[in-house]
């Protein structure tokens, strides 16, 4: 059976409800966990992960942005599982991606996009072997029941800062606006939602994001 090896990032985990939104939306899909994990990621396993990109100039960013706060690691299977993920999620901006796809729904700006998803059988294969054997990654038959209970724990509510966020991340590049007011209310922001997330784990994210709109700001300089 086929399978697919997906992340949710940081700027979805830390964010508890749309977490559990975006999960449930890839379970509504027909899909099986077979592994889930819960976990801070490595600095030396997210550079193998993203290994392909090593020599892009968002590279080092990409690495302590995965790296700053914990992320969902997960195995789905189903029949078609990787494409199907792919479509669910969108294109990989969130400004290109449709706004009923997880990305276009969820994802902050640019590539701050909410999940990553396998783009081929061999990089899923690839995949799923560094995650298990780097990333302390388990496949367990309870994988599933785990993942429905993370919904049920986190769904509830109202929660959902997505256009908040997306709008001091937008203003603060229009305006190149990289004061300590930007990194403060990003801080408060992703701290909102976080059960169970420490606050220097929110403040990595927050400053990983901030440090994005510096990248931008610094660009067109
Ligand atoms: P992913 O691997 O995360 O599922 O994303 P993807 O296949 O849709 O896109 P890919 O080209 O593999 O990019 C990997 C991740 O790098 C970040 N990115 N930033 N120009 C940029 O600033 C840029 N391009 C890509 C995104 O986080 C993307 O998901
Ligand atoms: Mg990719």
């Amino acid at each position: 059976m086929e399978r697919s090896f997906v992340i949710i990032k940081p700027d979805g985990t830390v964010r508890r409800r749309v977490s559990a939104l975006v999960l449930k939306a890839l379970i509504d899909r027909g899909y099986r966990l077979v592994a889930f994990r819960e976990m801070k990621v490595p600095e030396s396993l997210a550079k193998l992960h993203y290994a392909v990109h090593a020599e892009k100039p968002f590279f080092p960013w990409l690495v302590d942005f995965l790296s700053s706060a914990p992320v969902l690691a997960m195995i789905f299977e189903a029949e078609g599982v990787i494409q199907g993920v792919r479509d669910a999620l969108g294109a990989t901006f969130v400004q290109k991606a449709t706004p009923d796809s997880l990305r276009g729904k969820y994802g902050i700006w640019a590539g701050i996009n909410i999940a990553h998803a396998s783009d081929a059988p061999e990089t899923a294969v690839s995949e799923i072997d560094l995650w298990t054997t780097k990333g302390g990654l388990q496949e367990s038959s309870e994988a599933h029941e785990k993942a429905l209970k993370y919904i049920q724990q986190h769904i509830f509510g109202d929660a959902d800062y997505t256009s908040n966020l997306r709008d001091v991340v937008k203003n603060a590049i229009e305006h190149r606006d990289v004061s300590n007011d930007v990194l403060q209310t990003l801080q408060d922001l992703f701290s909102r939602d976080a059960e169970g997330i420490s606050k220097q784990e929110t403040d990595m994210l927050a400053k990983a994001v901030f440090d994005f709109i510096k990248e931008e700001v610094e660009k067109v300089e």
